[in-house]
């Protein structure tokens, strides 16, 4: 059946509505990046380049890294933008924008979020390097869609009883990482993380400027809670913006996602890296090597 023109809203040239690109413009491994100027940073080690374009915050760039097929594409900041962010590559992949009907044969996308985070714990030192194996959404954005089969509800529960969880903020929901992409980033190279996912940088990582926030308590709370049951043994290692949205809607639709973290800041410590460009170019190489 046809999706209607208001639901998939396509360009005048057919590309798709925010991204401006077209399904032959990308790849199957997608690497997100919030920053648009950091696209260039990781496509600057690539072997050549075929395609690039930018609409607003969205800058896609094609090009081949030691012969492998890469995407490049920045997401902005938050998990409203990466909302159209995997639908649309999703639809690019899965729907054909001719007929606008979706595609018998699915596509797996692999969705490699390389980003920077702030941690929570006193042990994960600036400049250091985490994956998310978890995420717990603070956002919302997955209670918008049909996703509960997709999520951790024993976790969900022991972190709300632990944060007394004020039920006017959205119930936080828990995702994962697709283990087989994260096997590739483990111990001693990479902590293992549990990373909050927020739609705010201030209060909603428990930053306090002129304005205070509703729980002063919260980074604390978050730090000390811990999940030991059913064979898991978890904590929050940190703080950031998108996983949680990039982990769910990769899951819904059949795609394959993980989220590498380059730690800039040390809440607990009150620290911020002396050379954040440094290291995350830092992370970038190696992410690069090991996919
Ligand atoms: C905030 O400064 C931004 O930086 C972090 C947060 O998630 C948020 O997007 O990640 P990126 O460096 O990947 O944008």
């Amino acid at each position: 059946m046809a999706i209607a023109s208001s639901e998939l809203i396509l360009n005048p040239d057919g590309s798709i509505y925010h991204l401006n690109i077209k399904p032959q413009d990308i790849a199957t491994t997608i690497i997100t990046v919030g920053d648009p100027d950091r696209v260039d940073t990781v496509t600057k080690y690539f072997d050549s380049i075929r395609f690039t374009t930018q609409k607003r915050e969205f800058k896609t760039t094609t090009g081949t890294y030691k012969g492998k097929e890469i995407t490049v594409i920045s997401t902005g900041i938050g998990t409203d933008n990466i909302d159209i962010v995997l639908n649309e590559l999703d639809a690019l992949v899965n729907i054909d924008l001719e007929t606008r009907a979706v595609k018998d044969t699915h596509t797996t996308l692999d969705i490699i979020r390389i980003g920077t985070s702030g941690a929570i714990q006193k042990d994960i030192p600036v400049d250091s390097f985490l994956i998310s194996r978890y995420a717990m959404g603070l956002d919302a954005l997955l209670h918008f869609y049909d996703s509960k089969h997709i999520q951790h509800f024993e976790i969900q529960e022991a972190f709300i009883k632990h944060m007394d969880w004020a039920p006017e903020k959205s119930a936080p929901y828990v995702v994962s990482c697709d283990e087989t992409l994260a096997a590739k980033f483990n111990e001693p190279d990479f902590y293992q993380g549990f990373t909050a996912t927020n739609i705010g940088f201030y209060a909603p990582q428990g930053r306090m400027l002129r304005l205070k926030t509703s729980d002063v308590e919260m980074n604390d709370k978050l730090g000390s809670f811990s999940f030991r049951e059913s064979g898991l043994n978890l904590r929050v290692t940190n703080l950031e913006m998108e996983t949680s949205g990039i982990y769910g809607l990769a899951k819904l639709l059949g795609h394959r996602a993980i989220s590498l973290n380059c730690i800039l800041a040390n809440r607990v410590n009150k620290t911020f890296s002396t050379q954040p460009t440094t290291q995350t170019e830092k992370l970038i190489e190696e992410v690069l090597d090991r996919i």
